[in-house]
């Protein structure tokens, strides 16, 4: 049984076999409070350690509501926060995008609205970002005599270049929807959350043709290859593609394209 239980600040729900999880606080914009980001690490850790996709074979995180994704980590929660309070916050809000990172299968990141300071980071730790025309991003940490704290200083440079990123992080100014497109933060434009969600439900479709474990893999080579020498990376993808030739799918893959028919895929 998937534990899709007992939330009191997210809901999920699987259609055919995509993950459908939302923030659902709507009236504070789907702040991130200490609550969320629990429950988001239970989830995610759930996802990585018991599913390991054999349920959910691809996943879709939005906000609820018409206005906002995320506005960011929850202002009032951390004003009173302590040097030590600060960190164990921080922590568990990039604990959760490293959680994003780790999943086995895709994460789309669908924005509708608002993605700002966390909202934005959390975004960013999903593989990929769809929007609508209203989304607005932004890391506005700056204007609060903050940092970004859940990794917006490291990802955001390597989506958009350093550069790029030191400008929208010193300036805490917002980033529209036609300037995200541009910049390669997002990488599709819809005009409503409807026509949005029905995309990536159809780009996740897509992946369930393929092998999951090729998909598993790429993430996960393309993920860590982020942070390594070009030489170190591609060591790693020769030492993940040489081990895939042990893999029920790359034998099911290959042979299913020799005798001309579908192939049936188990994962593994
Ligand atoms: N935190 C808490 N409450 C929020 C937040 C937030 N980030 N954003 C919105 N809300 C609440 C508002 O307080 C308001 O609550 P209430 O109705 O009870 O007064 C409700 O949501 C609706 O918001 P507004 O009335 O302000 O709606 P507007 O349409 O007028 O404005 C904005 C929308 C422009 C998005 C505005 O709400 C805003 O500026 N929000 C804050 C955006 C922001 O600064 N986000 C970054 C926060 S800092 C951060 O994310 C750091 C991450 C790393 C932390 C690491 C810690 C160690």
């Amino acid at each position: 049984m998937f534990i899709t239980d007992n939330y009191e600040t997210i809901t999920f729900e699987i259609k055919n076999g995509v993950g459908h999880l939302t923030i659902n606080r709507e009236k504070k914009l789907n702040a991130l409070n200490s609550t969320v980001l629990a429950e988001l690490k239970k989830i995610l850790s759930h996802l990585i350690e018991e599913d390991r996709g054999h349920t959910v074979k691809g996943l879709i995180v939005t906000g609820a509501g018409e206005k906002s994704f995320i506005a960011g980590a929850d202002i009032a929660e951390m004003q009173d926060m302590s040097v030590d309070e600060g960190r164990s916050f921080g922590a568990l809000g990039q604990e959760v995008t490293l959680l994003f990172e780790s999943l086995p299968m895709p994460a789309i990141a669908c924005v509708n609205g608002f993605a700002l300071g966390g909202g934005c980071e959390m975004a960013l730790a999903c593989d990929f970002i769809y929007a609508t025309e209203s989304a607005v991003f932004g890391q506005p940490e700056v204007k609060l005599g903050l940092i970004p704290g859940f990794g917006g200083t490291q990802r955001l440079s390597k989506v958009v270049g350093r550069n790029r990123a030191k400008e929208i992080i010193y300036t805490g100014r917002n980033v529209l929807a036609d300037e995200a497109a541009q910049i390669g933060l997002t990488i599709k434009t819809f005009s409503t959350k409807e026509e949005l969600i029905a995309a990536a439900e159809k780009t996740l479709g897509l992946v369930q043709r393929v092998s999951p474990n090729a998909v598993r893999i790429s993430k996960k080579v393309m993920n860590s290859g982020n942070d390594l020498t070009n030489e170190e990376g591609l060591k790693q993808e020769l030492d993940q593609f040489s081990a895939i030739f042990s893999s029920e799918d790359m034998k099911e893959g290959t042979k299913a394209f020799v005798e001309k028919r579908k192939p049936e895929f188990t994962g593994k």
